[in-house]
């Protein structure tokens, strides 16, 4: 079935997903991010696809959760039904990259959607922001932890106490974002780094991006170990053959992602 709050393309082994509800400035609630887990389950399921981005609109990438949906929620309810919890982690469970391309505002939700992506490319009028303290609550989706982590205590203790929102400068400068480049060549940027991604090996994609992970979840021993282990495992597969025997023979490397 086809989405109403997304648009979905695919360019050869490149998937690109645009976030869709314009008039609300991408406002994510339940339907978009029930769409959302789906296209990217799928995508992940594609053997066609190596690499996944995601985007939203010129303005915005995402304004945060759906206040409308939320404004008349009580206590009670969002405790019993888990608020928003089973739509907003599939993207945590995608094992293909996933690149942000950011433009405009990625406030509260948004902004966090943004970090579960695996690095974000930003506009240069990207604006990063946890405003949720100015409607009474905290941010809910990560914001409180991944934001420490991306860029110190002190600016995530200043935005997400203050709602200032942070610029794509500050952004790329306290490593929030891994580049910044001009708004009009964003989605060129975004999806020039998902193919040459897409063209390198699945599995060491694949370990790669699960090694890195690990040094959020792992202590350094236990993430060192992970490493090695992958490390030592791509040693079984056709495509270490073939990579380095092509680099030793001065050719290109033909990779059958096995
Ligand atoms: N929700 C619903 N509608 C929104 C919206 C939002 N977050 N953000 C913008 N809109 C709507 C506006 O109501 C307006 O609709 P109309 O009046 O045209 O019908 C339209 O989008 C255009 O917005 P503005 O007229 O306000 O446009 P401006 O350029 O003047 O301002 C703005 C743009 C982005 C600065 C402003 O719209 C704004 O401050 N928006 C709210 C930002 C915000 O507070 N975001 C945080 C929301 S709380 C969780 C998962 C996620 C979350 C929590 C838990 N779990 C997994 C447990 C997330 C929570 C949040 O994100």
């Amino acid at each position: 079935m086809n989405p109403e709050n997304l648009l979905l393309e695919t360019d050869g082994a490149v998937a690109l997903i645009r976030l869709h509800r314009p008039k609300q400035l991408n406002a994510l609630n339940d339907a978009l991010m029930d769409e959302l887990g789906a296209a990217l389950a799928r995508f992940d399921a594609d053997d066609d696809i190596g690499c996944i981005v995601l985007t939203g609109s010129e303005r915005a990438f995402a304004a945060g959760a759906d206040i409308a949906a939320m404004a008349p929620k009580t206590f009670d309810q969002v405790l019993r039904e888990d608020f928003i919890s089973r739509n907003w982690e599939q993207i945590l469970r995608v094992r293909k990259p996933v690149i942000a391309a950011v433009a405009g505002y990625a406030l509260g939700g948004g902004c966090e959607l943004a970090m579960m992506c695996d690095f974000i490319i930003a506009a240069d009028d990207a604006r990063f922001g946890q405003p949720e303290i100015k409607i009474g609550i905290i941010p809910g989706a990560g914001g409180t932890q991944r934001l420490p982590r991306a860029v110190g205590k002190s600016k995530a203790m200043d935005m997400v106490l203050s709602a200032r929102m942070m610029d794509a400068q500050e952004a790329e400068r306290s490593g929030l974002v891994s580049r910044v480049v001009p708004a009009a060549r964003l989605l060129d940027e975004a999806m020039d780094t998902a193919r040459t991604i897409a063209a390198f090996p699945r599995q060491s994609v694949m370990m790669a991006k699960e090694c890195v992970n690990r040094a959020y979840s792992a202590p350094l021993a236990d993430g060192l170990l992970f490493e090695r282990r992958a490390f030592h495992s791509l040693f079984a597969t056709h495509d270490q053959k073939e990579g380095m025997d092509a680099f030793l023979a001065k050719r290109a490397p033909k990779f059958e992602n096995r």
